[in-house]
């Protein structure tokens, strides 16, 4: 079929069979140990999620479905629209495959795109008009978790679940269609957004039903070249290339296993049965905290203001003095370090081979190139320091100062764009939760006494 929910429907009967036998017969095994370490320091090595979409190790980095980015950039399907045949995957694909774990046909990821377009036409009117109200100057991530939330007026799954005609076996399919339709309105809500932000909420560009997903954000920001606006005067290459890393950008930010906050977010508050634009919507709230998603409005913040500071962006030495001011003053180096990852993150890598791949069009940007170049520092000036477990840059190092490059300054709005993104992996997981059944999270917590206790 072409159809994803048709696919899914023919999917789910196995896997709930099983998650059943897992539990029946292997429930009792034990998968690790939990230290007070753990629980006090933010639940590290703690291994205790179900998560199926991704997977992440310390030094292979993200893997979807088993499949690191560069095999997801030779086998997912890309836009027939892209004129050599060298841009990168389409996002939809990646949600096939995410939703799925096989990597979807050229059909099947071209229906999927055409049904994102077709139910992202337009947001739902009370929505619209709830973010044409907003005050000027609100954060871009709390319009876009207020936007979300607000669409829960439409959600079907909690519409079923009130009016008490669901049983727990059709959960996912209406969990399904709200993740769809929350997916689906992103580009509009992402275009209100900006244009609250730019343009005093007037539109940026035109929404096009055939067109693709990352298409119609770029077009909703005034970033085509073909759009009535054209704010920063694209040419077709720019614009083209553009929209390219926006597919890259929205197309490897998907997921990052689930413990980070805005997965895990999600699939907590989806825990409780709240609809998937109620979790998503929290997840936001997550995703915009300084150590999680707001991290590329503070490396381009830092790349900027060190330029300014620095003779040139290819001094070694100013920049290692610089950093080591910084880390005099007990503040971070932004964009290096990862909770999780020991090497450098591949996604800041196939960002980084986005730029290289375009000498010409990066060549006069300072930025930029100070970007490049502290990817050589940092590392060695982290580890003389010797404290961050993982010296290397994250995925945030490189994707804002891309994003400015081509005119998106507002720095704030840079997470929004990462939120466009990360709705597909935890909203599949969501899926997956209501599809396989489930329970409600409540981990079990210690006080002052009870670890005192163990300590004894
Ligand atoms: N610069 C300076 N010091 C750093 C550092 C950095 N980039 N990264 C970690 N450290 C320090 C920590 O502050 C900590 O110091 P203290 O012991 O004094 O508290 C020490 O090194 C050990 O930390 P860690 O175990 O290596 O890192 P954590 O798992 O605690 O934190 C992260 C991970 C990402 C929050 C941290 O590396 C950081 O603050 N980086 C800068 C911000 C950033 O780039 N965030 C984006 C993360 C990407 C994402 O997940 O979204």
């Amino acid at each position: 079929s072409v159809g994803l929910k048709q696919v899914l429907q023919d999917l789910i009967p196995q896997r709930k069979h099983d998650i059943l036998e897992l539990k029946k017969n292997y429930g009792n095994v034990k998968i690790g140990d939990i230290t007070i370490g753990s629980v006090i320091g933010g639940m590290r090595g703690n291994t205790s999620m179900f998560w199926q979409g991704t997977s992440l190790d310390a030094y292979e980095g993200i893997k979807f479905q088993g499949k690191t980015i560069g095999d997801c950039q030779r086998l997912l399907p890309k836009s027939p629209k892209d004129s050599n045949g060298k841009g990168n995957f389409l996002p939809e694909s990646m949600l096939w495959l995410l939703m799925t774990g096989e990597v979807p046909s050229i059909e099947q990821a071209l229906h999927l795109s055409a049904e994102l377009a077709a139910r992202g036409r337009q947001l739902p009117d009370y929505t619209d008009k709830l973010m044409s109200n907003l005050p000027s100057g609100m954060h871009p991530m709390t319009q876009l978790a207020i936007g979300l939330a607000s669409m829960n007026k439409g959600s079907e799954f909690a519409r079923k679940y009130e009016k008490g005609d669901i049983g727990k076996n059709e959960y996912w399919e209406y969990v399904f269609d709200d993740a769809i339709n929350l997916i689906a309105a992103l580009p509009q809500l992402t275009g209100k957004i900006y244009s609250n932000i730019v343009a005093g909420g007037k539109p940026l560009g035109q929404f096009r039903e055939d067109c693709d997903w990352s298409y119609n954000i770029c077009s909703l920001l005034g970033m085509t070249s073909e759009d009535s606006c054209n704010r920063q005067n694209l040419d077709g290459k720019q614009s083209e290339d553009f929209v390219n890393l926006m597919r890259l950008y929205t197309g490897i930010h998907v997921d990052h296993e689930g413990g980070n906050v805005s997965a895990h977010t999600t699939h907590l508050v989806g825990s409780a049965l709240s609809d998937p634009y109620l979790s998503y919507s929290s997840g936001i709230m997550g995703l915009a905290g300084p150590l999680h998603g707001l991290a590329a409005q503070e490396v381009v913040r830092f790349l900027i203001e060190m330029n300014v500071m620095i003779s040139s962006p290819q001094s070694g030495r100013e920049i290692e003095q610089y950093l080591w001011n910084l880390l005099r003053c007990k503040r971070v180096i932004p964009g290096y370090g990862h909770a999780v990852l020991r090497k450098a993150d591949p996604r800041f890598i196939a960002m980084l081979d986005f730029a290289k791949a375009r000498p010409e069009e990066f060549a006069q940007d300072k930025n930029v190139i100070l970007m490049e170049k502290l990817s050589e520092i940092a590392p060695k000036v982290l580890k003389e320091h010797g404290k961050t477990k993982n010296p290397y840059p994250n995925v945030d190092s490189a994707s804002g100062i891309l994003f400015y490059h081509y005119g998106v300054t507002e720095l704030l709005f840079f997470t929004v764009i990462f939120g466009c993104s990360r709705s597909m992996g935890p909203l599949t997981q969501l899926v997956w939760d209501r599809a396989l059944g489930l329970p409600i999270e409540r981990p079990k917590s210690l006080d002052f006494k009870s670890l005192g206790a163990l300590c004894r």
